[in-house]
């Protein structure tokens, strides 16, 4: 208690210092600029204009130099959120192929698409959380289809098309997917693609949406897929419930921002084993499975809504949507490349790190050489994931870096050695072997923690880079030793 009131009373005498010391300042520079102004007035009037013209000059001055000073170069801009054009995906594609990343995951979702166009037909996709009745419904629709409905959630495992054709006598494919929420994460993906694919979901879920669900629509509308909401299983409620969960699910919809109609909303029932309590005359009850008949006639309807509307529009909404997920595949085989070229770019100036160690003849010749390498793979990184970094960042990264391997030399010495001893009948190990080895690991690790920037912010933030690099040493000392280690035997006996 006595403290707090000291500590409020300190307070308040630094705030009444600062007040006088403020108002003191204020009067002063006051009567100076009022004093000088009055001479100015007083005295030619080109010396008035030059004088305040000097005065804006550094003003200005001064603002530019914090702008520059506060505000940083900025990276490429982001990509814009237009629409891919197949002009542009296909421009991204030659330039990635040409540049040696693997684009032929990107390729195989143009060429699928491609041949999907020729064909012609409309695909759509059931999907939804899993044993919401997607393969029940799909069954109903098409009686002949060879499809695996159980009660046991997580039933369908493949991506599966089967032909329906509907009262317009269109040429139509229903995909059936695994359902979402299941024990694999890979089919989820998979099933989300292949909704993204089609023309047009259906959405089937039996009961008001949970999170993933709403997640998954919310996802869809992003992609600007058009759908329809089927509730399933509308057998086991009441008019009133039904009524109750359609109400709440359009509402849900409005919620997400959604542009679905309210009849784009459906309840419907694909039938299916259902139990039901049989009371007999001498009490007894009995629990027995019937099997109820599907009523589907109002997805039927609004599919045929849907299909009988602007057709075209469907069609440049598919194709915009395959355009993102060939984006995607094209983004992500850019950065497996990417950090395949960084190891390379890591390793080539590890190695040179390691045979400069060597060579040198005292150790301060090393750490030049060794500025060298660092300043040409800083360079190199930052080039390879497009970041063009001033000078003067590579700089303040590289000193910021140095003033932090002090600190982790000892360390890296002694991981240096041990991993060394790893090589049987090396014998004693070599000092100049050692801190070869030593400089190679800080190298390493320097070049791994500016690879985990960039990749995070696409731009070179020196004082983040040497925290991650800080952060990161003593786990990538121990990851790499043995191979730089093995580098530097092998440099020793070439
Ligand atoms: N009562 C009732 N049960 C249904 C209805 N539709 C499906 N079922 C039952 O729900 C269970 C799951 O049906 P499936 O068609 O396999 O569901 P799914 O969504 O394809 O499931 P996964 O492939 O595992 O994702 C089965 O036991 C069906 O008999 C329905 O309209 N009413
Ligand atoms: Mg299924």
């Amino acid at each position: 208690m006595k403290l707090d009131r000291f500590i409020r009373v300190a307070i308040a005498v630094v705030i009444f210092l600062v007040f006088v010391f403020a108002t003191g300042a204020l009067l002063f520079i006051t009567e100076a600029a009022l004093n000088v102004w009055d001479r100015l007035r007083a005295g030619p009037a080109a010396l008035l204009y030059a004088y305040v013209a000097v005065i804006v000059s550094l003003a200005v001055a001064t603002a530019w130099f914090i702008w520059r000073l506060v505000v940083k170069k900025k990276v490429a801009p982001a990509r814009s959120a237009t629409p891919l054009s197949k002009n542009e995906i296909e421009r991204r594609l030659h330039e990635a192929a040409a540049a040696g990343v693997d684009v032929s995951g990107a390729q195989a979702e143009l060429q699928a698409l491609a041949a999907r166009q020729a064909a012609g037909a409309i695909h759509l996709c059931f999907f939804g959380e899993v044993s919401t009745g997607k393969s029940s419904l799909l069954k109903a629709l098409v009686p002949d289809a060879d499809v695996l409905i159980d009660v046991v959630a997580g039933s369908t495992d493949d991506v599966r098309h089967y032909r329906w054709r509907n009262a317009a006598g269109s040429e139509i494919y229903l995909t059936d997917v695994p359902g979402i929420g299941g024990h694999e994460a890979g089919l989820h993906e998979a099933a989300a693609a292949e909704a993204r694919r089609a023309h047009l979901v259906l959405f089937v879920c039996d009961g008001d949406l949970t999170r993933a669900e709403l997640n998954a629509v919310s996802a869809l509308l992003t992609f600007d897929k058009p759908l329809i909401l089927v509730l399933n299983k509308a057998d086991r409620f009441d008019a009133q419930e039904q009524a109750t969960l359609m109400q709440r699910l359009l509402q849900r919809i409005d919620e997400l921002g959604g542009e679905v109609r309210r009849d784009q909303v459906v309840a419907v029932s694909a039938g299916g084993d259902v139990d039901v309590v049989k009371r007999h005359a001498d009490g007894r009850e009995e629990t027995v499975r019937r099997k109820t008949g599907a009523d589907i006639g109002v997805l039927v309807v609004a599919i045929n809504r849907l299909l009988g509307g602007d057709t075209q529009s469907l069609d440049v909404r598919r194709e915009r949507a395959v355009f993102q997920i060939a984006a995607e595949k094209l983004q992500a085989a850019e950065s497996d490349y990417r950090l395949q070229r960084a190891e390379q770019i890591i390793r080539g100036a590890t190695r040179k790190a390691v045979i400069g160690a060597m060579a040198a003849v005292s150790p301060g010749t090393d750490i030049l050489v060794q500025g060298y390498i660092g300043t040409r793979m800083t360079q190199e990184l930052c080039k390879l994931f497009d970041a063009s970094p001033r000078d003067l960042d590579v700089e303040e990264f590289l000193s910021l870096g140095q003033s932090r391997v002090g600190r982790a030399l000892p360390l890296s010495l002694a991981v240096a050695g041990n991993g060394l001893k790893a090589f049987p009948g090396l014998g004693t190990v070599a000092g100049g072997l050692v801190h070869a080895v030593a400089y190679g690991l800080i190298f390493d690790a320097l070049g791994r923690s500016l690879v985990l920037t960039l990749s995070r912010h696409g731009e070179l933030i020196p004082a983040t880079a040497a925290c991650v690099f800080e952060e990161g040493i003593s786990e990538h000392l121990e990851a790499g030793v043995r191979r730089i280690a093995r580098m530097a035997l092998d440099e020793k006996t070439d």
